[in-house]
């Protein structure tokens, strides 16, 4: 029998730009996650680590990522560990794989031709990204292995060709399933899609499968930071197939719609609940009333503190102010009431959306100063 763990898209060396300053958080934990991997094989007595592709971000990946990365596989010398390169790090002259280190990791192999290589016991059949620009990937290269003995694993970077689950929006490096078929190997481990996905076949057995990255890198992404144990106990047996959590992460979306300033009660609420997420998206729609936009605006100033990303979208968010001159506020000086009022008739004519928007925020500041002069 066979007994691994199979891993893809580390992509070490991500800038996570994207995150602002919350990048630097995400890469970190992206190295540090590695070494969960490492642990869930060490506990589960995996005979093997593979991983499926794009362990580097870029083939000019930094010295100190590199190191890094490597530190963590000299920590554990017990653990053969079988690496094929992805289009991140495809094969090639600058390929991050030739340089001189790498061949002095004794645990580690690397996948950089189609050859089948054992490990204990098993036979792989490796399928490495030869090149970025190439965009494919050559599926015939697994040979036929229904007559021989022993447990055979394909391992490829790509998508699957006619399979789209619905956050699988690449649709590059393209694999035909029916591979598994025609060459008769046990299980295809594949790296590239970031979500965790199994594919079934006609018996509905799962013979493909994608780990999904080790730690999540976007709020798409859904089922991302496993990685996953595949044991098959002989040629031709059903792979079992166990996701395991390695990623630190904590990523979450919350929609939610303002009716009236009682909302914030409820969105504090709300908010208070997911004061264990990392990664927080909070998209907001509906109306609150201009009055209520300081406390709203502190409620979200706060949340920042809470979360190492806090992103909130407020593009369907509108801020509503009376538009009856008799319901007007007194805001304690009759230049200021003038002003108010001259605005809210402004903004009662605006039908242009920035504007509008500006209106209101001049409004806002005038109640704000407002409220300053009478404390
Ligand atoms: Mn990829």
């Amino acid at each position: 029998m066979v007994r691994f763990i199979q891993t893809s898209d580390w992509q070490i060396g991500m800038k996570a730009s994207g995150l602002g300053e919350a990048g630097f958080d995400v890469r970190e934990k992206r190295i540090e996650s590695i070494t969960n991997i490492f642990e869930a094989a060490k506990e589960n007595k995996a005979d093997f680590v593979l991983v499926c592709g794009d362990t580097f971000e870029h083939n000019n990946v930094g010295r100190d990522d590199v190191f890094r990365v490597i530190a963590i596989f000299n920590k554990y010398p017990e653990i053969p560990i079988l690496l094929l390169p992805g289009n991140h790090d495809a094969l090639g002259a600058d390929c991050v794989y030739n340089r001189d280190i790498f061949s002095r990791v004794q645990n580690l192999t690397l996948l950089r031709t189609c050859d089948p290589v054992e490990v204990e016991g098993t036979t792989l059949h490796p399928i490495p990204i030869q090149s970025s620009s190439r965009n494919e990937v050559d599926t015939d290269k697994i040979p036929n292995v229904i007559d021989l003995d022993g447990i055979h694993i394909g391992v490829a970077h790509g998508s699957l060709k006619g399979v789209l689950f619905d956050d699988a929006i690449d649709l590059d490096y393209s694999i035909d399933p029916s591979c598994v078929e025609r060459s008769g190997i046990d299980f295809l481990s594949l790296g590239h899609w970031h979500s965790h996905r199994e594919y079934k076949d006609d018996e509905g057995i799962i013979r493909i499968a994608y780990s999904g990255t080790h730690e999540q890198t976007s709020y798409t992404e859904k089922l991302a930071g496993y990685c996953l144990l595949v044991e098959i106990d002989g040629k031709g047996k059903t792979p079992n197939i166990t996701s395991i959590k390695c990623g630190q992460l904590k990523w979450d979306s919350i929609d939610f719609e303002i009716e009236d300033k009682n909302s914030l009660i409820e969105l504090t609420e709300k908010l208070e609940s997911t004061s264990s997420v990392d990664m927080l998206k909070l998209t907001l729609s509906g109306q609150l009333p201009l009055g209520s936009k300081v406390e709203f605006e502190n409620l979200l100033e706060y949340n920042e503190t809470q979360h190492i990303d806090f992103k909130p979208i407020v593009d369907d968010l509108e801020f509503t102010v009376l538009t009856n001159p008799e319901e007007v506020l007194d805001l304690g000086d009759p230049t200021l009431n003038q002003a108010d009022n001259y605005l809210r008739n402004l903004l009662k004519a605006e039908n242009e959306p920035e504007q509008r928007s500006e209106i209101v925020e001049t409004l806002s500041l005038l109640q704000r100063l407002a409220e300053e002069a009478v404390t």
